[in-house]
C-alpha cells in the first residue's frame, strides 16, 4: 500500500507514521507515505493558501488552484494512468468505520487530502474527491489526525505488517461486539482475582464466559451496536 497525503503540516503526519508497527512495515517496504505540502504549490511569492469565503461569514479556505496542482503533482509521481480513490477528511463526510478500512485496504494506493482553516473551495472537491470521510462526531483543527487514523487502520488490515501475535488481537470489530476483559499475571493483584473459569482449564466454559461478558460489555457501552448483533443473530436462530 502506497500512502500520498496532501496536507499543510507533512511533519505531523511523518513523525504519525515513523513508529512502532507502521514504521516496521515500511521499513520492510509493505507500505510507503509521501507527503506533499500544499504551500509547495502556490505559484505567488507570498506562499498564500487561504482566501475569504464569498457570500461572508467567518474563516477562511483553500483555494481551489493550490489544491488541484498539489493533487497533479500527486498523479503525476504515482505515474500510471489509473483511478486512484482520493479520501477527503473531513467532519462533513460519512463516518470511517472497519468495513470501509478493509474496503480501502484493498486499494495499492490511497491519496488522503486533509482539510484547515473552514474548508475547501468546493470546485476542486468535486473534480478530485472520491471519499468524504470523518472519522467522529466532533471537530478537530485539521485532518491530518483523521488522514492518520484511517491510515492506521488500513495498515495493520494489509498482509504482513502485524506479526501472529497482534493480529490474534483484531477481532472485537469483526464480529460486531467488544472485546471481553482479559487478565495476565498474576493471579491475584491489588486483592483483585483473575475470574475463576480463565484459570480451569476447561474450554467451553471459557469461551461462553468471554461471549457472556462481550454481550454484557456492548449493551452497557455500546447499545447501538448490541441492538445490531441481535438483531442480527436472532434472524439466524
Ligand atoms: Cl476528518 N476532520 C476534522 N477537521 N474534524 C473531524 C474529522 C475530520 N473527523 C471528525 N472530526
Amino acid at each position: 500500500m502506497n500512502f500520498h497525503v496532501m496536507t499543510l503540516f507533512p511533519e505531523l503526519i511523518e513523525k504519525g507514521m515513523n513508529t512502532g508497527v507502521l514504521y516496521r512495515a515500511m521499513d520492510r517496504g509493505i507500505l510507503s507515505l509521501h507527503t506533499y505540502n500544499i504551500r509547495d504549490y502556490v505559484a505567488d511569492k507570498h506562499k498564500r493558501v487561504d482566501d475569504y469565503t464569498y457570500g461572508g461569514g467567518a474563516g477562511m479556505l483553500l483555494q481551489a488552484e493550490h489544491v488541484y496542482q498539489t493533487y497533479l503533482d500527486v498523479m503525476r509521481q504515482i505515474g500510471e494512468d489509473r483511478k486512484v480513490r482520493v479520501i477527503y477528511t473531513t467532519p462533513q463526510g460519512s463516518v470511517f468505520t472497519q468495513a470501509k478500512a478493509e474496503e480501502l485496504s484493498k486499494e495499492e494506493d490511497l491519496i488522503f487530502l486533509c482539510g484547515h482553516y473552514e474548508g475547501i473551495d468546493e470546485r476542486v472537491l468535486e473534480e478530485i474527491v472520491s471519499d468524504n470521510l470523518s472519522i467522529g462526531d466532533y471537530v478537530l483543527t485539521g485532518g491530518e489526525l483523521a488522514s492518520l487514523v484511517m491510515m492506521d487502520a488500513v495498515s495493520r488490515l494489509i498482509p504482513g505488517v502485524l506479526n501472529n501475535d497482534e493480529s490474534a488481537m483484531t477481532e472485537s470489530f469483526t464480529d460486531g461486539l467488544l472485546e471481553y476483559p482479559q487478565y495476565t499475571r498474576p493471579e491475584e493483584w491489588h486483592g483483585k482475582k483473575v475470574p475463576e473459569v480463565l484459570l480451569s482449564g476447561h474450554h467451553a466454559n471459557v469461551e461462553k464466559w468471554r461471549l457472556e461478558q462481550s454481550l454484557e460489555r456492548t449493551r452497557l457501552r455500546r447499545p447501538d451496536l448490541y441492538e445490531k448483533w441481535k438483531a442480527e443473530h436472532d434472524n439466524k436462530s
